[in-house]
């Protein structure tokens, strides 16, 4: 088979083999890292702090939902949130250590170990860590039953909606060793009709869940407000016309003024103006204290 339609103008040149075979060094920004398998690569044990909870991560939108949901509880007052962040370099590999890999099969960051309870327990994807933080401390979810379930819709929606936001549009707008237009198209126009679906529902509601702030909009803030502020995927946000979606902007600069919010997205952060990055936090004076921390990149990177 032959990929391309020369009676729509589109390019051919791929012949799709039978049976796909591993190319390792296919240019794109991720050679060194991505393979086709799973599992450890190398033996390296986890580091572990004094607090109840470990966290190894990195400030990606994934991550950075996991470090605002930690330092909302911690404003709220629950001193049993507090937690140490270490730094797993997804550039670097970090990611497929044994102890890593242990605590997530799926070697991907965000990832939890609570050791508060009698047996400590793991948690991996996000979703699933904020959902187990909002029932631990039971906070950041609605009571009530009606808007308990938005937040939950919301919550999924954003994680089924993520991949085509990072590994579709950022992905071919960003990071692969060619252009084509018809990814990017593609892409776009999905994460665009994702910007319309947040704008006409907040057109109506303060809060993806109604009045209230929750994890709901801990997961969506992340990755459609790094989208639409350029933060993430260079220019994605000018390219998205992201301004135009007022309903979703008025939502996203009132969150984005929220003082844990503020914390959240500086913890493992290693990308951006120094002064906004936190490499690791042991300590809440440690935003005081360990800012401006070497920078070992500034190109906005996340896959
Ligand atoms: N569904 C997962 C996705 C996690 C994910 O994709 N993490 C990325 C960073 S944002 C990662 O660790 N990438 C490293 C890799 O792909 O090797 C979640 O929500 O936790």
């Amino acid at each position: 088979m032959t990929v391309g339609d020369p009676s729509q103008n589109l390019p051919a040149g791929y012949e799709v083999p039978r049976v796909w075979s591993w190319e390792a060094g296919n240019g794109g920004q991720f050679q060194h890292i991505n393979r086709p398998t799973a599992g450890a690569r190398f033996d390296r044990a986890l580091p572990v702090g004094e607090h109840p909870l470990q966290l190894y991560s990195m400030g990606t939108p994934n991550g950075v939902k996991v470090t605002i949901m930690l330092e909302e509880l911690l404003a709220l007052g629950h001193s049993d949130a507090e937690y140490d962040a270490w730094l797993v370099n997804i550039f670097d590999g970090d990611q497929f250590g044994s102890g890593f890999v242990d605590l997530n099969p799926n070697a991907k960051i965000p990832a939890l170990l609570d050791r508060s309870t009698s047996e400590p327990i793991r948690v991996f994807e996000s979703g699933s860590i904020l959902l187990y933080l909002s029932r631990k401390f039971d906070a950041f979810l609605p009571k009530d039953h009606k808007a308990n379930t938005e937040a939950l819709n919301w919550l999924f929606w954003q994680v089924g909606a993520a991949p085509f936001v990072g590994g579709g549009f950022g992905h071919f707008f960003s990071y692969a060793p060619i252009h084509i237009k018809y990814a990017i198209d593609r892409y776009a126009m999905e994460v665009k009709r994702q910007f319309d679906v947040l704008d006409r529902h907040l057109v109506h509601h303060r809060y993806l869940a109604g009045d209230d702030y929750s994890i709901a909009d801990m997961a969506v803030w992340p990755w459609y407000g790094a989208v639409s502020q350029n933060d993430i995927y260079g220019t994605s946000g000018t390219f998205l016309s992201a301004d135009s979606y007022p309903h979703f902007q008025r939502w996203r600069a009132d969150i984005a003024e929220r003082p844990a919010v503020k914390r959240g997205r500086m913890v493992n952060r290693i990308i951006g103006k120094h002064s906004e990055q936190l490499r690791e936090r042991h300590h809440a004076s440690d935003f005081d204290n360990h800012t401006h921390d070497d920078a070992s990149s500034d190109s906005g990177l996340v896959p």
